[in-house]
This record gives structure tokens, C-alpha cells and sequence, in this order.
């Protein structure tokens, strides 16, 4: 599929005409890359069948561009524009505080090109010298490229999953193993994945590695030997390789998922009773193998519940999986079939880019029973967010599109911008009218910690605020987390019954796994919310279910896996 190459190339070319300051058509390139970022259908056979024009925002002069860029792998009217401005803008923008603009003032006036530039003159206080930029810029930019550093080298996990579970359905169509399974940070659920670990059983490992070895993905061979290799792919990400005999699939998966730590944990329990655990199997004294064929056998004979891989981070899931011990058990964790329904969908009616009905449809393909649409306020001009009136016209639509739908439910909501004091910006009858009331911080994120603090105290106590949505407002490896005291902020919602969502859009998951944790502790209830703007995007709850369960999060936590009360549906 190229829809990920076309999209990041017209999102380029976005990124180039803000910088030259054009207007209006950085945002039809964005939308254009949004719409085939998230079409199910791949670009090269909408543009083989010529209907790539017909998707919504494409049109004649972008498609045209985008059949260049599917026959060619590459558009030259990108390749010029990149030439006229040759400075690595992805990279630079990433950083908080620094958008195309900002770009381009450092650029013209100190040189800048690189995140290693953008770091050094940050440093050496240069930015603030720069006209139109002042030391509140230098400051934000210090602390984003802290943030932009340490996911340096990683991919997020929505595309690493896609891309582990991609390679594991090809190695297992060549009919050359018994077993393929990916492990390492994947499998744990990080939010982010340095490389890939494939593990695999096969009678035959050397035509087993030759297989992994042609995958079309893989553009550089690193290193291989009889029973293992590591590559790199086209897009760059590394994959480690191994084929490990039937005996010991259970062992090598439980020890290259990892984490280390947890594995280190394991090690000394096996140690403690004078046993040896590796890779190949669990052994006693005299080596004779007591486990290591599957995993659970594993945590068994060490006297273990089995542990989830998303727990395996050594935060006391060893002690707590322990049968042997009185207290805490492992959490029964949620699973992505709990889920009922979701309580955060945008629609065309704001900045999503479907309307209600489509919305529904793909809800329901995948098994949901209701959604709440809750589409933006008219907090910023750049959203058509919706003014009180259309608030009204849109409740009386889901009122009706309710009377058309037998076993599904359209609940009513809105996403209102809490203020920079708390305040929320629609009117309390308003909200009153609706079923499920989202407040979310869009502006002002970089508050003293007592002013962020009340200011989302405050939100969480409003009367009709259900839930708060992206409460940290982090955009992993772009922004940093707002600083706020959040035993206080997790107080105030265990009290106002405030549910915290997890915001499972692959670039936020906010709350994180830490904070979820910490907000089951304190008697908070949760809500995976997708924040779908396009029907596709309700495949990134599983990331947000993914999450909950790194946090230690049951079902019973999670609102949105209730079913709807009667008097709802
Ligand atoms: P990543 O790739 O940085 O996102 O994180 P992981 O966890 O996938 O780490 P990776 O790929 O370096 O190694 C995969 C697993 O192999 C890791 O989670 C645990 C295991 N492992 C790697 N090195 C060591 C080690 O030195 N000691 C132990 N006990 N386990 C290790
Ligand atoms: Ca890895
Ligand atoms: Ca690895």
C-alpha cells in the first residue's frame, strides 16, 4: 500500500507552502493527505482504476499529483520545493513551538536546517536573537526538543503494530513455519518502538531465513547467520529475526518480549531455587529442562499466574502474579471486546471529515453498539466548530437518525475548550441538553503548575463535564505533557465523577499507561475515547485499550465498556 508514502509527501508539501506563507492551499494538500492517510482502499488501485480524484478533497491538480507519485515513488514538484528550502522541516516542526514559519525565520536568519542546529542554537541562546522570535519561544523550543529527542530512532506503536502484524501474515503465508509470532516492545504495548523481534518455528530454519531475508519490506541485510538475521526495511526500521526450536517457542518468546527488567526479575527467582532461566527453556540444577515449549508453562513452573506482556515492566506485576503470596492478584485487565461503545467521534460538522451516518456505519462494522458524536466548539477560526445553533440542528439530527437505527445508539455531545481559567466556552443550558459533555485544554498548555492545576480542577468539577479528554495534552515526541498536580486534578474528578479518557489517537495515548495507573489508584473511572475524524480511525481504540492495560486498568474502570442504561437507547 502507498497511501502512507503519498500522504506524508502531500503533508510535505503542506508543511513547504505554510513556510512560503501561501494561502489556503497548505490546507487542501493536508486534507488530501489526511483523507488517503485514512482510506481503507490502496492509493495505487484507486489510481489504477482512475477514481483516486473522486476522494473527498483530492480533486484534479492534487490527484494528478498523486498518480506521479504512485508511478514514480516521488513528485517533482515536492523535489523542487524541498530543494528551494533544503532543511529537514518534518523533523523541525515535530518540535513544540516550532512551526513552518518559525522555520523558516531560523533558516533565513541563523542557518538553521537540523534538529542538531535547532539544538545548538537553542542552547547557545541564538533564537531569541532572531527578529520576530523571543526567549518564550527559546524556552518552549529547549523543552520540546527534549521531548522531540527521546523518540528519536522510534516509530509510534499504531504503525509498528501494522507493520509487525503485516510481516508476521507474510512469513506465515509462505508456509515454511509452524509458528511466526512478533515479541519485544510491540508486543508489550510501548507507546513507542525502537525495532522489531520476530520470532519463529520451523523444521527447515535455512529456507525459514531465506524466506524473511526476501520479504519485499526489507531494503538492507545487517546481519544473518543459520537461524537468525536482522534487516532494515524500506521505511528504515530494523527488524531482528530468529527461528528457535518448537521446544523452546515459549521461552525465547517470553525472553525477547521482554522487557529487560522483567526479565531480569524472573532470572532471579529462577536463581533464588537454584534453576537457570534463558532464552532456550527454564532449567533445574542438573539441567534438565522444567519448562520453555509455551509460555504460560513458564510462569507456571516458576510459580507464576501468567503475566500479560503489557504488565511485564517490573513495576510489581512479579510479586503480584506470585500464587504463593496473599494480596494483590494481577488485575483481570480490559480487552478490546469489552469495549461497547465510544464517547469521542468528530464529524464534518466540525473538523472530522464524515458525516454522523458514516461514522455510525463504521462503528457498527466493528461491533460497537454507540457512539457519542462530540464534535468541537467554535473555540478557534481554523475549526468550524459548532455555535450554539448548530449544536441545536445537530441534536435534532441524531434525534432522528435514532428512530431509524434498531440496535445501535447515537448518543449527543460536544468537545468544549476549557479556557485558560478553567471556564468552558458554551453555555450551561446548553451542555445540559446534551448526553455526554467532553471538556479538553486546545490552548495554553504551558501554565505554572497551580494555574493548571485549577484550571483543570475546575473543569473536572463542572456539574456537566462527563469526561476530560487528552487531559495531558501531550503529543508523544512533539509535545510535552502540561505540568499539573494531578493527585489533586484525580481527587477532584474521583469526586465530581469525572471519567479521564484515554485518548487512544496513535500520536497522543493520554492519559499514558503511568497516569492511568495512577488514576485507577485513586478511584478515577476511565473512558477509551478514539477521537475518530474519519470512519478509520476507530481502528485506534485497540491502542487505547492497550494502554488501559499497561495502567493495570479492569473493565469495571472503563466506562464506555457499560451498556447503555434503558432509558438511552
Ligand atoms: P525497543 O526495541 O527499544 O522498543 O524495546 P524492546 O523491549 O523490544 O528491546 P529489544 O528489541 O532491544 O530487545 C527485545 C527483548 O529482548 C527485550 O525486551 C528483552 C530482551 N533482551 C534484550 N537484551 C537483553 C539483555 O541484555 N538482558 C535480558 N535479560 N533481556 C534482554
Ligand atoms: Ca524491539
Ligand atoms: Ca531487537
Amino acid at each position: 500500500m502507498k497511501n502512507e508514502l503519498v500522504a506524508r509527501i502531500l503533508s510535505e508539501i503542506a508543511d513547504l507552502l505554510d513556510l512560503e506563507g501561501v494561502a489556503f492551499k497548505p490546507r487542501a494538500y493536508r486534507r488530501a493527505a489526511e483523507v488517503v492517510a485514512s482510506s481503507s482502499e490502496p492509493i495505487e488501485e484507486l489510481v489504477a482504476g482512475g477514481t483516486h480524484a473522486e476522494l473527498p478533497g483530492v480533486g484534479e491538480a492534487i490527484g494528478r499529483k498523486i498518480a506521479e507519485i504512485v508511478e514514480t515513488g516521488r513528485l517533482k514538484y515536492h523535489d523542487d520545493l524541498l530543494a528551494k528550502w533544503p532543511i529537514d522541516l518534518a523533523a523541525l516542526t515535530r518540535v513544540d513551538g516550532v512551526g513552518p514559519k518559525t522555520a523558516k525565520l531560523l533558516y533565513e536568519a541563523i542557518g538553521v536546517r537540523t534538529l542538531d542546529d535547532l539544538e545548538q542554537a537553542a542552547r547557545a541562546g541564538r533564537i531569541h536573537t532572531v527578529k520576530g522570535l523571543g526567549e518564550k519561544t527559546e524556552a518552549k523550543i529547549l523543552h520540546g526538543l527534549e521531548e522531540a529527542r527521546a523518540v528519536e530512532g522510534r516509530m509510534l506503536l499504531f504503525a509498528a503494530l501494522r507493520l509487525a502484524e503485516d510481516l508476521v501474515a507474510e512469513l506465515r503465508e509462505t508456509g515454511l513455519f509452524e509458528r511466526v509470532q512478533f515479541a519485544g516492545s510491540v508486543r508489550r504495548g510501548r507507546e513507542t518502538i525502537g525495532d522489531l523481534d520476530i520470532l519463529a518455528v520451523s523444521s527447515d530454519p535455512a529456507p525459514a531465513v531465506a524466506a524473511f531475508l526476501t520479504l519485499p519490506e526489507v531494503v538492507e541485510i545487517l546481519s544473518h547467520g543459520e537461524t537468525k538475521a536482522s534487516v532494515r526495511l524500506g521505511n528504515g526500521v530494523q527488524v531482528d529475526f530468529r527461528v528457535v526450536p518448537a521446544e523452546s517457542f515459549g521461552a525465547a518468546l517470553q525472553y525477547f518480549t521482554g522487557s529487560k527488567a522483567h526479565n531480569i526479575a524472573l532470572r532471579r527467582l529462577a536463581g533464588a531455587r537454584g534453576w537457570k532461566l534463558n532464552e532456550y527453556g527454564l532449567y533445574d540444577a542438573d539441567d534438565r529442562p522444567l519448562a520453555g515449549v509455551d509460555e504460560d508453562g513458564l510462569y507456571g513452573a516458576l510459580g507464576l499466574q501468567p503475566i500479560p506482556p503489557e504488565l511485564r515492566e517490573d513495576t510489581g506485576e512479579v510479586e503480584a502474579a506470585d500464587r504463593g503470596r496473599k494480596g494483590r492478584r494481577l488485575p483481570h485487565l480490559v480487552q478490546v471486546g469489552d469495549l461497547r461503545g465510544d464517547l469521542h467521534v468528530h464529524t464534518n460538522a466540525s473538523d472530522g471529515l464524515a458525516p454522523i451516518a458514516d461514522m455510525v456505519a463504521a462503528a457498527r462494522a466493528r461491533g460497537l453498539k454507540y457512539i457519542a458524536i462530540t464534535d468541537h466548539t467554535r473555540f478557534a477560526e481554523i475549526i468550524g466548530g459548532l455555535s450554539a445553533d448548530g449544536v441545536a440542528a445537530q441534536i435534532d439530527a441524531i434525534t432522528n437518525l435514532n428512530k431509524t437505527l434498531r440496535g445501535f445508539h447515537v448518543l449527543t455531545g460536544i468537545e468544549v475548550n476549557v479556557q485558560a481559567d478553567g471556564s468552558l466556552d458554551l453555555a450551561d443550558e446548553i451542555l445540559a441538553q446534551l448526553d455526554v459533555v467532553i471538556a479538553a485544554v486546545h490552548s495554553h498548555f504551558r501554565q505554572s503548575r497551580a494555574e493548571m492545576t485549577a484550571r483543570l480542577v475546575r473543569a473536572v468539577s463542572h456539574e456537566h463535564v462527563d469526561i476530560l479528554a487528552h487531559p495531558t495534552g501531550r503529543k508523544i515526541g512533539e509535545r510535552p505533557p502540561c505540568d499539573a498536580d494531578w493527585d489533586a486534578v484525580f481527587a477532584a474528578a474521583a469526586k465530581a465523577g469525572t471519567a479521564f479518557e484515554i485518548n487512544a489517537n496513535p500520536i497522543r495515548l493520554d492519559l499514558s499507561a503511568d497516569l492511568v495507573r495512577r488514576a485507577v489508584d485513586a478511584g478515577c473511572r476511565l473512558a477509551i475515547g478514539s477521537d475518530a475524524h474519519a470512519p478509520e480511525h476507530f481502528d485506534f481504540l485497540r491502542l487505547g485499550v492497550l494502554t488501559a492495560r499497561r495502567g493495570w486498568a479492569e473493565a469495571g474502570s472503563i466506562a464506555n465498556t457499560r451498556d447503555l442504561a434503558r432509558e438511552d437507547t
